[in-house]
């Protein structure tokens, strides 16, 4: 998707020609893009945490190539300039009377002095920056500070290092979700990783599912291989029979890399490996006990949303790989189990699980929900959808995909599940039902919502490229090290299953 791109390039061509009249400071070209570092401490003029909203504030951050870090400086009268964020299109502003240590954030154009800098010439290259609403003080690096996340406000005009600000000038780049930007978030990540020497079990799987929503969306044979060499490390390091494993969620998630590896390569391998697992898991797993459903750990009485919905996905697909109908019935009646315990249909919520209160004998019903369970929900209401034609299945689809956009996050960028070892991932499974839905269904009501996510979340990629599971939180500068990239497998999942997605 190319939308965002092209429409910064047409305003910064719609800048460019509005300026000539005035009498420009020398080697700046208005209507040009620039990165702006401070003298200081070397780092850039950044919005925090990429956000796209009024009143965010403006500070000092290691150079990303965000496009939070790129203005676009338009000369407006003689040497007095506007700066617009290339990353969210806000003006850079002064938050209050200009006075010493007022702090200095991103707004809207409001056409007063408030959003007008006199660019003055201090070096080559090196500039300061009045305020146009009082010229007697200048952008400032607050108390010298070196920390990523300093501080930038207004300070009384001294001729100081903290004042003054490197211009380099820089051609417009591609903002995510596009191809570009999925395949190279990908190689950061999958590369900075080192995913293929990584041992897991349930997060290996759903990263191997980010491989093949790469390679789905882009029939690039590159992650075929990758997913053949995934498919023979997790046999080597899980064995052929994943029994010994007691945790059936696992095994479900393993299954639909499995199945999926079928669908999309045609290796017959993988389809035997989901067929013979899936039953076994299967077969152990289910209980009369709660009217049905299956057990999501061995030895424990809860069931809960995380094998449910992975199990009717899998059984969904099943029955496409193999043309076994039962397959189909155990799908439908896993949905409609979790319809009395676990999905609401006419909020779209999905609760976490449901367990026998070991006090009363009463069943007790958890009421967090997670992106997850309400992506493998939204994925298995679609599936049925498509099999049935039954419209119930459509209208739940988008229920779950409204409630998950408006009542999980209110429309903004998906900024929790960062703590635990599990929670980190599970933002990456709801993405590849999100295209699902979209694709399948023809809905287009999360398109604007999972565009926002991406251009965010992209911006906020730290100098190794990487993105934490926090999208609406810039990534601290921190190296990629093995055994972590489940978190930032989910940025990775976001992109490819966003791309291709049109309204
Ligand atoms: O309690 C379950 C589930 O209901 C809940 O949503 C999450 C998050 O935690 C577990 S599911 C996570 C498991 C995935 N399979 C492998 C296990 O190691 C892991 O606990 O609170």
């Amino acid at each position: 998707m190319k939308s965002i791109y092209l429409r910064t390039l047409a305003i910064v061509a719609f800048l460019a020609t509005a300026s000539s009249v005035f009498a420009q400071t020398g080697g700046i070209t208005s209507g040009a893009i620039y990165s702006i570092k401070s003298k200081s401490n070397s780092k850039m003029l950044d919005v925090t945490n990429s956000s796209v909203d009024n009143g965010a504030a403006v500070y000092s951050w290691a150079d990303a190539r965000s496009d939070a870090q790129r203005w676009i400086v338009k000369l407006i009268s003689k040497n007095t300039y506007t700066l617009t964020n290339v990353g969210s299109g806000k003006f850079l502003h002064v938050a209050a009377t200009p006075a010493d240590s007022v702090s200095i954030d991103q707004f809207d154009d409001s056409g007063n002095d408030y959003v007008k800098w006199i660019i003055t010439k201090a070096g080559s290259g090196v500039y300061t920056l009045q305020s146009a609403a009082n010229p007697k003080f200048a952008l400032n690096l607050n108390a010298a500070g070196t920390a990523d996340g300093t501080k930038i406000n207004l300070a009384t005009v001294a001729k100081t290092d903290v004042q003054k600000w490197v211009f380099t000038k820089e051609k417009a780049q591609e903002a995510a979700p596009s191809l570009a930007t999925a395949t190279k978030a990908f190689n950061d990540w999958y590369n900075g990783y080192k995913i293929e020497d990584h041992k897991g079990f349930w997060d290996q799987a759903e990263m191997m599912e980010t491989v093949l929503d790469a390679y789905e969306v882009t029939k690039d044979p590159v992650y075929k291989d990758r997913f053949a060499k995934l498919f023979t490390n997790f046999i080597t390091n899980h064995k052929e029979d994943w029994m010994y494993n007691k945790f059936n969620d696992d095994i479900t998630w393993a299954v639909l890399f499995s199945v999926r590896g079928y669908l999309l390569t045609g290796n017959k391998t993988y389809l035997d490996k989901a067929k013979d697992q899936y039953d076994k898991m299967y077969k152990r797993a289910f209980t009369n006990s709660y009217g049905g459903g299956l057990i999501w750990f061995e030895t424990k009485t809860s069931k809960n949303a995380c094998i449910e919905g992975p199990a009717a996905v899998a059984a969904c697909y099943l029955a496409q790989a193999t043309g076994d109908n039962t397959y189909w019935d155990k799908a439908v009646a896993l949905y409609s189990w979790s319809k009395i315990y676990l999905l609401n249909p006419a909020t779209g919520k999905v609760k976490d699980n449901v367990d026998l209160n070991k006090r009363t004998g009463l069943l007790r019903t958890s009421n967090v929900s997670f992106t997850y369970n309400e992506g493998t929900f939204l994925g298995a209401a679609t599936m049925l959808y498509k099999y049935t034609k039954e419209a119930t299945y459509l209208d739940e689809a988008q229920k779950i995909a409204q409630f998950t956009r408006d009542s999980i996050y209110r429309g903004k960028v998906m900024n929790n599940e960062d703590s635990g070892g599990d929670l980190p991932g599970f933002k990456g499974i709801f993405l590849r039902y999100a295209r699902m839905y979209t694709v399948e269904t023809g809905k287009t009501d999360l398109v604007d919502w999972l565009n926002l996510n991406s251009k965010v979340a992209y911006n906020n990629r730290n100098t190794y490229g990487i993105i934490q599971t926090k999208w609406a939180t810039r990534t601290p500068e921190v190296a990629p090290v093995l055994k972590k990239g489940f978190g930032p497998s989910t940025a990775v999942s976001l992109f490819f299953n966003t791309y291709p997605l049109k309204k």
